[in-house]
């Protein structure tokens, strides 16, 4: 139905009337949205039942990848690329005069996730899927995903994200899969065979229904899985009130917790977290025993990888199982667990590092309990033969001390590999965060640095972009990114640069129309486009680009003579609900924007324009657009970042801090094409043990921090009482724990740089281009293929077109 135009318009108008029992002229978009998605999941059901057929007659290792949030975004023009029929379905579309991207902008976002950790999950699907590896995802299907943002008077108000309301073409329920799931009660003892053996008894049962969701691979016949899990009540009697019973249950995956740092100790989520746990392990081994028999091959086989320690649960759970369903001794069931599970770290923030009391853990979930207590009294007699006496070494290392159970050690006792997402990161990791595990187990610990898939960020959110570098080189970067680099010669052919100047400029138009639409405001396309766009944090230092506009507001307003280029401003953030410090930044960004853009001293030479509700699709407007790429988090801080990546493969240059993969970006592309300022990570962290630093000088010795500040609290901006004293406090009185003020004087240097270098169109263009051109090694392709030889050890294994 999609081998041409013709054929395509015939099944796409009898598919619109069997589906709703309209005519074409009747029909809505939804409707042509509903009636393209289904095609296209038909089209796929063939090889998605291809795939798993060849991968249960095959006996090749698999891959299960565990998250705790899949961040997807849209996914109907991801897979119509990835099948490559997007040419015959737009064209097919018009003709029918339709306009696929109206279409397209009916799908819900599937926001199933907080930040970066959520969508590398579903970058490494994408590449997974491309590059034939029997890889799936595990996730939850959360009845409302990340919030939806609003500003009211500039403030963040949270509204619930209801991506299910019109149905999902994508999923696939399959009841008949459905994992039981059991909480509370009582761990039972019993003789068998002359052997104590232990059941978990008289618990509260849960239902799993799992809802599978295809992922196609690009240019290639494998469709792997994503298997998302439901929470409902379990046909079995409960002594709760019924509704009650209900409601409990379906709590379970009703909500995505909007936090990404602090570590809460909400039992919801750890309900959630054995939930997904739970199903993926009671399905993995169920069809895993269908095919084989007996577990003992198993870690052979199976890999199960833990992103981040919300699935950590994964190790008691296959301990539980190999124990007290499969008869295995201790000794046996840890050899498999323990080559079985790999874990990836994606922070160092401490306040994030999980540990869940006792008391909380215990009764939730005994019999798993029991297990963990086991795994670590082994741990620490292990310990203690190989540092006798070295008793504070050893209460360091315990997955279970002071009434806590700790994620992260237990993620790393229980794995056969421990990775960071970036070199500074990892090495962070080995030296300082986890330093007494690296020493007992230097072997475990390596680096994968994050990559994004190059289809999604590149190919589909920029095909003027694409069409210009096909143009160039030829396709066969699309299937090796690497090839990127044969773009360098060009970054000194003024016909190409030319070209790329124009495809700039019309993505830059598109993200203004789109602006207009959005907030009434128009801004200039000539303007430099200066983006920061990711969750609000304080490490992330909006707070340093919000100095910046306003130092510049400042000098504008005193000097008339005082010289840039025009600016345009652009942030997209949202803040976890209960994080106020975040908050008051969105509104103070809110404010600022207000204040700048209605002076009319001003005369448009400065814009500020605050996105709301930032999410994957709107992600792939403003990536294309921007000029530069802001990526200041304090040095030490951001783990990775991959929004770095998307700016740099979109032609953008970075202002960044030498932190996460923004030093790695550094090494592809050369410090002379990016704008690095600030602290090393290494002064940072020597600042943190020693101290040194007082912000109070700066502010004394700085009259441009000074007066910065002083408009924080002196009525400058009118419609705030008091409202951003508490910045101005973090920043005096608690000594500015992410070095602001520190970097304020660097930063501004650099920015003046960035006005300097773009005041140069040429030399714009070619560094520009130079960014394109050493972008390719950010690919997840390249990320996933080593996780799949250096730690999985998978093979692709399927037939090729
Ligand atoms: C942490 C927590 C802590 C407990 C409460 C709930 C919760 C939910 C999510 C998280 C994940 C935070 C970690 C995270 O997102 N890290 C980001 O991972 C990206 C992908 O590796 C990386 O690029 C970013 O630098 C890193 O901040």
């Amino acid at each position: 139905m999609f081998s041409n135009k013709e054929k395509f318009k015939a099944a796409f108008l009898r598919k619109l009337e069997s589906m709703y029992g309209k005519s074409f002229q009747e029909s809505t978009p939804r409707d042509h949205y509903h009636t393209l998605g289904n095609m296209v999941r038909e089209y796929i059901s063939a090889n998605w039942i291809a795939t798993n057929e060849r991968n249960r007659a095959a006996d090749e290792k698999q891959v299960y990848y565990l998250s705790i949030e899949f961040l997807l975004g849209r996914l109907l023009g991801s897979n119509l690329l990835n099948l490559g029929i997007q040419e015959v379905v737009e064209e097919g579309l018009k003709e029918l005069g339709l306009d696929f991207s109206a279409i397209e902008e009916i799908e819900a976002d599937a926001g199933l996730g907080n930040g970066g950790l959520g969508r590398l999950a579903a970058c490494f699907l994408d590449s997974l899927a491309s590059l034939d590896l029997p890889g799936h995802g595990c996730g939850i299907r959360y009845k409302h995903g990340l919030f939806d943002q609003k500003f009211v008077d500039g403030y963040q108000v949270e509204l619930p994200e209801q991506w299910l309301r019109h149905g999902n073409v994508w999923e696939v329920r399959k009841p008949d899969q459905a994992v039981e799931i059991n909480f509370w009660g009582k761990v039972e003892s019993y003789i068998e065979d002359g052997k104590e053996k232990f059941r978990h008894a008289k618990g509260e049962a849960i239902t799993a229904v799992p809802y599978d969701m295809p992922v196609v691979g690009y240019q290639t016949d494998t469709v792997n899985m994503l298997r998302l899990w439901s929470a409902e009540p379990a046909p079995f009697p409960t002594n709760k009130d019924i509704m009650q019973y209900k409601r409990d249950t379906e709590a379970v995956s009703e909500f995505l917790y909007p936090d990404d740092t602090h570590d809460e100790g909400k039992i919801l989520r750890l309900k959630q977290q054995y939930f997904l746990v739970a199903a993926s392990i009671g399905s993995i081994i169920r069809s895993y025993r269908k095919k084989n028999g007996s577990l003992i091959d198993f870690h052979k086989k199976v890999t199960i990888h833990i992103n981040d320690t919300h699935p950590v649960l994964a190790i008691p759970e296959l301990m539980r199982i190999l124990l007290d369903e499969e008869n295995m001794s201790w000794e046996q069931a840890w050899e498999i667990t323990s080559h079985t599970i790999s874990y990836t770290n994606h922070t160092t923030l401490s306040e994030a590092l999980e540990k869940w009391p006792t008391n909380i853990f215990q009764p939730l979930l005994p019999r798993i309990y029991m297990i963990v207590e086991e795994i670590n009294e082994r741990f620490c007699a292990d310990l203690w033969k190989k540092y006798p006496g070295q008793w504070s070494r050893i209460e360091d290392m315990a997955i279970l001390a002071h009434g806590l159970v700790k994620m992260a050690h237990l993620a790393v006792v229980g794995s056969f590999s421990v990775n960071g997402v970036a070199k500074i990161h990892t090495e962070i990791l080995k030296n300082r965060e986890m330093r007494l595990f690296y020493e007992a187990f230097p072997d475990k610990f390596n680096n994968k640095t994050n990559g994004i898939t190059h289809r999604r960020w590149l190919l589909k959110a920029n095909p003027q972009l694409t069409s210009l570098i096909q143009d160039t080189i030829g396709h066969g970067w699309m299937k090796d990114t690497t090839q990127l680099r044969q773009l360098d010669v060009y970054a000194n052919d003024s016909a190409f640069l030319e070209k790329l100047d124009q495809v700039k400029r019309e993505r830059k138009q598109i993200l203004g129309e789109r602006i207009r639409k959005q907030t009434g405001i128009v801004i200039d396309s000539d303007s430099i486009f200066d983006v920061q766009v990711k969750r609000l944090h304080a490490y992330k230092r909006q707070l340093l680009n919000v100095f910046h506009i306003m130092y510049l507001y400042n000098r504008l307003k005193e000097d008339s003579s005082f010289d840039i280029h025009p600016r345009t401003f652009i942030f997209g953030a949202k803040a976890s609900p209960g994080y106020y410090y975040a908050k008051r930044v969105i509104k103070l960004i809110n404010s600022l924007a207000d204040k700048v853009n209605n002076d009319p001293a001003i005369n448009g030479r400065l814009k500020v324009i605050f996105l709301e509700n930032y999410r994957v699709s709107l992600a792939e407007d403003i990536f294309p657009a921007a000029d530069v790429s802001e990526q200041i988090s304090t040095a030490s801080k951001e783990a990775s970042g991959t929004g770095n990546m998307k700016f740099m493969m979109n032609g953008a240059l970075t202002i960044g801090t030498l932190d996460g993969a923004n030093i790695e970006i550094k090494e592809e592309v050369g410090e002379e094409n990016m704008f690095i300022f600030g602290l090393t990570a290494e002064q940072v962290l020597n600042y943190y043990q020693n101290g040194g630093y007082r912000s109070s000088e700066y502010y004394h010795h700085d009259k441009r921090i000074q007066q910065v500040l002083e408009q924080l609290i002196n009525g400058f901006f009118p419609d705030v009482d008091d409202h951003f004293e508490p910045i101005h406090d973090s920043l005096l009185m608690q000594n500015d724990e992410y070095f602001v003020l520190k970097d304020f004087a660097s930063y501004i240097d650099a920015q003046e740089r960035v006005d300097a270098a773009y005041r140069n169109r040429n030399h714009w263009l070619r560094m520009s281009a130079k960014n394109i051109a050493h972008s390719g090694f950010f690919s997840s392709d390249r990320t996933i293929r080593q996780y799949a030889n250096e730690i999985w050890g998978l093979e692709p294994s399927y037939s090729k077109r």
